[in-house]
């Protein structure tokens, strides 16, 4: 599924965030000390190669919400935008938290002049946050920044199952259809 919000696309897939080919920049579900760890993390680690931990050394450790940006190694892509999302029921205000994940993934895309990003499902797996409540907050944050942006033009959701893909489809029809 893909949407347009002032220019730019919002798009829907299925898939595996570390195989998000022309895509310039995609994002990290981190941990605060930004190491391999398990989910979204183990695999851009795994896929990206040993030289990504040694990269994420200096920036450690992140707080929740933040974000900083590696290069990307053996992932197809040019850089690695890792965000450390909130522990559901633990670090708050979550939704807060979350939202500033994806606005300063997206200033960090801005500042290097980037066109595309991908996001995994920040919060949803290890740290427990509902899928639906985090697509709402996701993608509504995106929607909200999107007339700010001025180099990125496609921003990628990358869900991990069929179902958290249908979940983001209806609540992104949800927000398109209350904003016209
Ligand atoms: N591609 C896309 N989505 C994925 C992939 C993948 N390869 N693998 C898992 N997901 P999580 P968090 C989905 O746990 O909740 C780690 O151990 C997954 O189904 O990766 O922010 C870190 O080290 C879920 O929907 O991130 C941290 O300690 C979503 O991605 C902690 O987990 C996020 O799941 C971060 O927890």
């Amino acid at each position: 599924m893909k949407g347009n919000v002032s220019g730019v696309e919002i798009e829907l897939v299925q898939g595996d965030i570390t195989k998000q080919e022309g895509i310039d920049a995609v994002v990290n579900a981190a941990n605060a000390q930004l190491l391999p760890g398990g989910g979204v993390a183990g695999a851009i680690h795994r896929a990206a190669g040993p030289q990504l931990a040694q990269e994420c050394r200096k920036y450690a450790p992140i707080r929740p919400g933040e974000a900083v940006i590696t290069g990307a190694y053996n992932l197809p892509n040019r850089y690695v935008i890792h965000c450390l999302g909130p522990r559901y029921g633990i670090d708050r205000p979550e939704e807060e938290l979350l939202a500033n994940c994806y606005r300063n993934a997206l200033r960090l895309a801005e500042e290097k002049g980037l066109e595309s990003v991908a996001f995994p499902a920040i919060s949803t797996g290890a740290f427990g946050y509902p899928v639906e409540e985090a697509a709402r907050v996701a993608l509504r944050t995106v929607m909200e920044t999107a007339p700010t942006l001025k180099h990125v033009k496609r921003v990628r959701f990358v869900l991990y199952s069929p179902r958290d893909l249908e979940v983001h489809e209806r609540v992104l029809r949800e927000l398109t259809e209350s904003a016209t």
